[in-house]
């Protein structure tokens, strides 16, 4: 891994980028990845976990976005987007996705709501990938009180965001219970009702959704100490066939998180563990990138991870 931080990556992308040796990111903790593909470049979100050893709790207040044309030489951004971005957040700069949609870039993010108790997911817009980003909507667009099949107060986390070819966005989330929407086509509001996803066994949270040959996949952390599993289906409404486990536990960490893109010819599953140095834990992970592979069918090889 070369991490060319604060400068532009100059590398000359290959046909078949290899990932670089893990963790990706070495300066800083980095967890929650969600990747962007655009215009030939790899445009990575991560939260920031910046808890101090040995505290064994989260503190992210802030996220940030790495981008390389290799996957191996990552330039790494001022931060884009912070909690103090979202007037009516409080803290926890937890999971993350954007996407693009007509010439802009929106960002769907969870965080604390500082008065709705609970987690709640914000949306910020730029006409950058690397932004600055900047709260489209002055409110948060999902907040505990719209979601109370899950008797929690931390189910609206951990949003995921597809756009169909039709031009049909939506949104996943969710903890314990994992939800869906139709987003209108200015992305800041939902069209119709929050429905809940089934066919998903011990789903814990973390859902990703992509597309790949005509077949989508929902993956998600199961269990706690979580591992990765995933469903498939012809369409984005489901329903969702479970088809198996993609990785085991990964190193030191009771979290896991999953983001899965296909970059020049080649599938990447990209995701944390807990395995930096010998402070990295469940409070201080670190983003990894593996190759996936497809089988004919379409169904997924389990990830080998590897550790450098
Ligand atoms: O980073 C905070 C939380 O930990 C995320 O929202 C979950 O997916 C887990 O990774």
């Amino acid at each position: 891994l070369v991490l060319a931080a604060g400068s532009a990556a100059a590398q000359a992308p290959t046909a078949a980028p290899k990932p670089g040796g893990n963790p990706i990111i070495k300066t800083k903790y980095t967890a929650d990845p969600a990747a962007m593909v655009q215009n030939g470049t790899v445009y990575l979100y991560t939260g920031h976990d910046v808890a101090p050893a040995p505290q064994e709790r989260y503190e992210m207040h802030e996220w940030l976005c790495f981008s390389s044309k290799d996957m191996v030489n990552w330039t790494e951004h001022p931060s884009p987007l912070k909690v103090s971005d979202f007037a009516w957040a409080k803290d926890d700069a937890w999971a993350s996705q954007v996407i693009a949609r007509n010439g802009k870039f929106y960002w769907y993010a969870a965080v604390e709501h500082g008065t709705i108790h609970g987690k709640a997911i914000g949306v910020a817009v730029a006409d950058n990938p690397t932004g600055p980003f900047k709260d489209a909507r002055g409110s948060a667009l999902i907040t505990n009180d719209m979601t109370k099949a899950a008797s929690i107060s931390w189910d609206d986390i951990d949003p995921t965001v597809i756009i169909d070819k039709k031009g049909q966005a939506y949104l996943f989330w969710g903890n314990t219970a994992c939800y869906y929407a139709k987003l209108k086509p200015n992305m800041t509001e939902l069209d119709g009702p929050i429905q809940t996803v089934s066919g998903l066994p011990r789903f814990t949270e973390a859902p990703w959704i992509h597309e790949h040959n005509g077949w989508y996949y929902l993956s998600f952390a199961t269990e706690f100490p979580e591992k990765i599993a995933y469903a498939m289906s012809r369409s984005i409404e489901g329903p969702w066939e479970y088809r198996g486990l993609l990785n085991e536990i990964a190193g030191n960490s009771n979290t896991n998180h999953q983001s899965i893109i296909d970059f020049k010819g080649k599938s990447y599953f990209i995701y944390h563990n807990g395995g930096m140095d010998v402070k990295g834990s469940s409070y201080r992970r670190s983003v990894c990138i593996d190759y996936l592979y497809y089988n004919k069918d379409g169904t997924l090889k389990r990830v080998q991870m590897t550790t450098e």
